[in-house]
């Protein structure tokens, strides 16, 4: 049993959290089941695997860059207080969970959502539910600050392990989330990448969908930031690597003068102090090149192959996949994300320190490209530039608002770092714990059914075309 337990928990860890491996297998069973030969199926697993790998290098590379010089100016200014980033949020939930025995827990509630997510699937005729969700790292994360926090405001206090009961329904709730949220987001995505056949498995799925729904009415569509006509000398912004290098040298270029050559570790035999500046902030036109040919290489293969698995196994059934996958069909869109993002929470964080808010809140990296990033592609396409840059600044303010509201009843113990931050998770989880903490575990029991209505009032929209719009060519379904 111990034996079955522990090798359990290790595929968890070693494969189904290992977003590149998973995909590539993905792929493989994909092209087996459209009837290629083992070898083209392998190379479709090598192409994946590698192709997400590249992928990571690149947001890898941003957040490696960019993130210390984000932390050196909250650090600069003596903000002592929690970071709204995914990582520092997995890390308090592991940290946590683990000082009251239940660290193992993360990986039930994994297998119970994603369990869920495909029998929603299986029954997707009853359930309207077409999306599989499958960013691992995703997973792992958000099954391991659900947990966190709900266990903290329901059960938490007394110190014993989690209950079985808030253990399924923390898991339920998480598969719920995933498949109705991803499948939500379907029609949009597919307007966003002109039909790549996939839709977003990440943490602002229901953000996305309404920067998509609030886009239009901001500005207008036919003034995409990927296409902005300038005259002149802008002309030269068309081109994304140079977009992307101009707009963050004047921006991060503009934070680390203010910040000063010592705070900077860089090899002063080679640089002045401005082509450091500069060439820092040329790497993010870099890596926004070296993630766009790997999302590239990889939505290829899976676009493809994912076809035998929504013919064979799962009719009519989508992918849900990292939404810096997106960014490969409107590149200088994240750009505007991060910049209006940051302006919103830099204010919002004033704000809570004139407040004199008992929690304050460091902005994080992550948050600010990947969440704001992801807001503005949706936006821009359904509003153009006008809505790429307001929705990110609202949505700055409401991330740091939501979550200084939602660990003013979680922090205590000393495990608590920091809280996601994403869209979704400043909104509709910082709700969820908030008000499981006054009514208790009914919250997460009757949000359930209630977040599954969702895709049913989808399916009356357009119950013609539901499951087969990723076949056809995009259909304008609003
Ligand atoms: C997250 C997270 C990451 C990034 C990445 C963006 O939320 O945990 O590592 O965003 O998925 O591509």
């Amino acid at each position: 049993m111990e034996l079955a337990l522990s090798l359990f928990l290790a595929f968890i860890n070693k494969f189904l959290g290992q977003a590149p491996l998973l995909l590539g297998t993905v792929v493989f069973i994909g092209y087996m089941l459209l009837g290629k030969k083992w070898y083209e199926s392998l190379a479709g697993f090598i192409k994946t695997f590698v192709g997400f790998k590249i992928l990571q290098v690149g947001t890898g590379g941003l957040v490696g860059t960019f993130r210390p010089i984000i932390d050196s100016l909250s650090a600069r200014y003596g903000i002592e207080a929690l970071v709204i980033d995914p990582y520092f949020g997995q890390t308090s939930a592991t940290e946590f969970l683990d000082s009251v025995n239940s660290l193992a827990f993360v990986g039930y509630v994994m297998m119970i959502a994603f369990a869920f997510n495909i029998l929603l699937v299986v029954f997707r005729k009853v359930t309207k539910i077409r999306t599989l969700f499958i960013t691992g790292h995703i997973m792992y994360q958000q099954s391991a600050v659900l947990l966190w926090a709900l266990y903290w405001v329901i059960e938490g206090v007394g110190g014993q392990a989690v209950s079985p009961l808030l253990l399924i329904v923390t898991g339920l709730l998480m598969g719920t989330y995933w498949s109705v949220m991803s499948n939500l987001i379907i029609e949009a995505t597919q307007e966003v990448t002109d039909g790549a056949g996939f839709t977003i498995g990440h943490q602002q799925m229901f953000g996305a969908w309404i920067a998509y729904r609030l886009g239009g009415k901001l500005g207008n569509k036919e003034h995409d930031v990927n296409h902005i006509e300038a005259p002149g000398f802008l002309s030269i912004l068309n081109d994304n690597v140079v977009a992307n290098s101009l707009i963050m040298t004047v921006f991060v270029g503009t934070i680390m003068v203010i910040l000063g050559k010592d705070t900077f570790e860089y090899n002063e035999n080679n640089y002045y102090f401005a082509t450091y500046v500069w060439e820092t902030c040329a790497y993010f036109a870099v890596y926004i090149t070296i993630l766009l040919t790997g999302v590239r290489m990889f939505v290829a293969e899976l676009t493809a192959s994912f076809q035998g698995i929504s013919d064979k196994i799962l009719q009519g059934s989508v992918p849900a996949v990292d939404c810096a996958v997106t960014f490969g069909f409107s590149p200088q869109a994240p750009s505007y994300g991060f910049i209006f993002g940051f302006f919103g929470q830099i204010i919002a964080i004033f704000a809570l320190i004139l407040m004199r808010s008992p929690v304050l809140i460091i902005a994080g990296f992550i948050c600010l490209f990947f969440d704001n990033g992801t807001l503005a592609v949706f936006a821009n396409k359904a509003g153009g530039r006008r809505a790429a840059a307001i929705i990110p600044f609202i949505a700055g303010l409401i991330q740091v608002f939501g979550s200084a509201w939602v660990l003013s009843f979680l922090t205590g113990p000393d495990q608590v770092i920091g809280w996601m931050g994403m869209f979704d998770w400043a909104t509709l989880f910082a709700g969820t714990t908030v008000l499981s903490n006054y009514l208790g575990i009914i919250v997460p029991i009757l949000l359930i059914p209630l977040l599954l209505i969702i895709p049913q009032l989808q399916y009356k929209r357009h119950k013609a075309t539901y499951f087969t719009t990723m076949r056809d060519e995009v259909n304008n379904l609003d």
